[in-house]
């Protein structure tokens, strides 16, 4: 598929979306059009690479890949894989100009991960339930390159989502049933649905059970939808402290068919096959229920969701419309999903000058219907 690779180096990792239509394709995103999200080079790990499990209530605890494979019991999580900036095209022609990578709708794929529980690992460490409670926070740390802003890349989370198995935290060996390509953390990555992307460390070397978050630059100072008044690195500065961390990502849903200024013709009936797909919030999912609207959100159409839902907490969902929409120019088609929890899309969301978690309802714009 033509998409294109820029030089990796430090001043210019890997960034690349697929087409829209090609992401819409399949339910399970296949590895080659999945999208990559970088903040340094990608280090080509081999397999004898060991992580090490260490902080509060744990001994120290050095576990090769092998032993990851061989030692705990794998599992397999079905699950979006979301940047935090996606859609951050949106925010910043509809909203006004952000900082960031320009991603349009595609920095988001839904792919099936295996490996062991992180709970198990935490077990065989000494880290059990009795910790929880205490704020404690699981920070995951590679330190196989430099990255654009920091000497390494971490993140970090709370210690009952790593403690808790309904939550399904995986440090994954495989994607897709394979083992996992070097653009995606091989040999090991740690995978956590609902969650933005930045906080599944790739090419994972340490797992530390600490008192305060991860002290990564990608988990103190970006990632963080900061309050309006943040207008630019000045005046941010006083607030990335006071700014919690992004965890769970919001409910979301785009239109990927028609796309941005296509010309589309309408059928005997007056109607446009409308595609896309939506996401729930956090631990919120499934997605029960996408709306579509072809007369800029006066009324609304219930879309057909494809898949069994029920069994799909944490996947996306791929859906399909009909919808009326008038003959012109600059036309528009809207999208608003809603998920288990009660979550559901409104027209735009908050500004921030990183231009991350955008949620406003999903739109085609600038379409000739005729
Ligand atoms: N070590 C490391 N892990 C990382 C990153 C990184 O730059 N380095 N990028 C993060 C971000 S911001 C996202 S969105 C996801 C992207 O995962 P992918 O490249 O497999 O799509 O990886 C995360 N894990
Ligand atoms: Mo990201």
């Amino acid at each position: 598929m033509a998409v294109a690779l820029n030089p990796q180096t430090e001043d210019t990792p890997l960034n690349r979306e697929p087409p829209i239509k090609t992401l819409l394709s399949s339910f399970l995103t296949p590895t080659p059009i999945s999208y990559d999200r970088n903040h340094g080079p990608i280090p080509h790990l081999s397999a004898t690479h060991t992580i090490h499990v260490d902080g509060v209530g744990s001994d120290p605890l050095p576990l090769s890949v092998q032993q990851l494979q061989t030692e705990f019991p794998q599992h397999a999580v079905t699950c979006a894989l979301e940047c935090a900036g996606n859609r951050r095209h949106t925010m910043r022609t509809m909203l006004k100009e952000v900082q960031g990578i320009d991603w349009g709708d595609a920095a988001v794929m839904n792919c099936t991960w295996k490996g062991p529980r992180l709970r198990d690992i935490l077990l065989r460490a000494g880290v059990d339930d009795r910790h929880a409670g205490r704020g404690l926070h699981v920070a995951f740390s590679s330190y196989q390159v430099p990255c654009q802003e920091d000497e390494w890349f971490g993140g970090s989370v709370e210690l009952e989502r790593c403690l808790g198995e309904e939550w399904n935290v995986i440090v994954a060996l495989e994607m897709n049933g394979e083992p996992l390509p070097p653009n995606h953390g091989y040999p090991v990555r740690v995978v956590i649905p609902g969650v933005a992307g930045a906080r599944w460390v790739k090419w994972l070397d340490r797992i530390t059970v600490q008192e305060q978050e991860s002290v990564n630059f990608y988990q103190r100072r970006d990632y963080k939808v900061l309050p309006p008044d943040a207008v630019d690195s000045a005046s941010a500065e006083g607030f990335w402290d006071r700014t919690p961390a992004m965890c769970d990502m919001p409910i979301n849903s785009v239109v990927g068919v028609p796309e941005d200024g296509e010309r589309v013709v309408l059928s005997d009936d007056g109607m446009v096959e409308v595609k896309g797909y939506a996401v729930p919030q956090g631990a919120d999912g499934p997605v029960t229920r996408v709306q579509v609207s072809g007369d800029g959100g006066l009324t609304w159409v219930d879309a057909e969701l494809g898949g069994s839902a029920g069994e799909r907490k944490w996947c996306w969902v791929l859906w399909r419309a009909r919808v009326a929409v008038e003959r012109g120019n600059e036309r528009e088609i809207l999208s608003r999903a809603f998920d288990a929890g009660g979550n559901g899309q409104v027209e735009h969301s908050q500004w921030n000058l990183r231009g991350v978690g955008y949620n406003g309802f999903g739109r085609a714009r600038g379409l000739t219907v005729i």
